[in-house]
């Protein structure tokens, strides 16, 4: 056998702009072929999970198998309702940006799913339940978990706008929010830092007695950076209760999933490798992510471990306010996207199953984009950077220091403040 050519391997997504979108690497089951194990199954038997794929809403809007959660009417409207409202705010995030209010903006949009199912899912307060504060450590997609949590939406708007009503007064980038009292743990710019603080978090509970449930989010692209894999160690060694999730939007700014590795093996599996009971799923179903979401909390919760999931999903929007994605992907990828849109599904199975009407669903939308517009308006009476109102300069030096250093002092003078 000769030795085939010496080069450096570098992936290539299916398709660039001008071509057409090719999902075919992604295989899709049918709904109700994957199994749901029991929640103190030993990690090593779900590790065929981690190739499936775990769905409860087929094409149709119906929803079976093993993994279908089973939720009342009730709560699936209201998560409904909350994937729609996260999706018109970041709408108007971005807007705002565009109008020269704000600074920056990012959307989860496509997304919304698996930050409203997991906050739902998460913060079960079922008798017994909840004995100290559950915490997510979120990246910038997750802004559903604030909406779900039941957050001001004024307040988290204002965040956006680094006003007078921003709790951060400015000193954070816009979307990066803080809420712990909702289980909403400071983002942090420095991707992957929320795996080692999830699990902490999680061990921390661990070591008090408390059954509190640390949950890390990371996206794909991000699973590369060390911190990751150090999480990874420390979940597999100590068992803390602990969820660590891998939002794969199959793009990482310009780069592909197959930049982080997604190529030949795929992010679940990472978890075999440390030994974490691990699954899959399509983060486009609201159902399947309760679902799985509702397992790993159990599971945690109950003393048998961490659990890492992998949420396979589209990021249908911008990177960010500052990105374009016709430059890297072909221009209808989104619409293409085999695992369709998570609003648009929730609806349709709602339909099927004769759990909302109609007329209902326009009421609804019409309800969320009076909120939406209301809440608005409301956080921009507190100021925005394109007008006078701007918060003052002297806030930068507040707030982030007990006691503001010597040469911060100075710079302050300058400044004239
Ligand atoms: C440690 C670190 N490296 C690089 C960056 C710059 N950066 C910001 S977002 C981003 C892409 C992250 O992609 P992914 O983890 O897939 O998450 P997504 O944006 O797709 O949700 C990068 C590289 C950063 N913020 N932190």
């Amino acid at each position: 056998m000769s030795p085939s050519e010496m080069r450096l391997h570098v992936p290539e997504p299916a398709a660039r702009p001008g071509e057409e979108p090719d999902f075919s690497h992604l295989v899709i089951p049918e709904v109700g072929t994957v199994r749901r194990p029991a929640i103190d199954v030993p990690a090593p038997d779900t590790y065929d999970l981690a190739t499936d794929l775990v769905r409860v809403i087929d094409d149709k809007g119906k929803a079976g198998g093993e993994w279908n959660p089973q939720l009342s009417t009730e709560t699936k409207r209201t998560g409904l309702r909350h994937m729609i409202v996260t999706r018109l705010l970041e709408d108007q995030f971005l807007l705002l940006q565009r109008q020269g209010k704000a600074a920056f903006a990012m959307k989860s949009e496509g997304e919304e799913a698996i930050a409203v199912s997991a906050a739902m899912a998460v913060n079960d307060t079922s008798p017994g339940y909840g004995e100290g504060l559950d915490m997510h450590f979120p990246t910038y997609r997750q802004g559903g978990i604030l909406v779900a949590n039941g957050h001001s939406l004024v307040e988290m708007t204002c965040q956006i706008l680094s006003n007078s009503g921003d709790r951060l007064k400015g000193a954070q980038l816009p979307v990066m929010h803080s809420v712990p009292e909702c289980g909403f743990f400071s983002i942090s710019g420095n991707l992957a830092t929320q795996i080692i603080q999830g699990v902490g978090w999680a061990m921390g509970g661990a070591i008090t007695g408390k059954r509190i449930v640390g949950v890390a989010w990371t996206g794909e692209g991000a699973t590369a950076e060390n911190d990751f894999h150090s999480g990874l160690v420390f979940a597999s060694v100590y068992q803390p209760p602990t969820i660590i999730n891998i939002v794969n939007n199959q793009w990482a700014i310009s780069s592909f999933q197959g930049i982080a590795g997604g190529v030949d093996s795929n992010f679940a599996q990472r978890g075999i490798g440390y030994g974490l009971a691990t699954l899959r799923v399509d983060g486009n179903d609201f159902l399947a992510g309760h679902a799985v979401s509702t397992w790993a909390t159990e599971r945690a919760r109950n003393g048998y471990g961490p659990t890492l999931i992998e949420w396979v999903t589209y990021r249908a929007a911008s990177h960010s306010s500052s990105d374009d994605p016709t430059k890297y992907r072909p221009k209808n990828a989104a619409a293409s996207w085999p695992l369709g849109d998570p609003i648009e599904r929730l609806s349709l199975h709602l339909l099927m199953s004769g759990e909302v009407t109609e007329s209902e669903l326009t009421q609804l939308h019409a309800d969320c984009t009076e909120l939406v517009d209301t809440t608005v308006a409301e956080a921009e009476t507190f100021g925005d950077l394109g007008s006078d109102t701007m918060l003052s300069p002297s806030e930068m030096f507040r707030h982030v220091f007990a006691d503001i250093p010597p040469h911060l002092q100075e710079q302050r003078q300058e400044l004239g403040y």
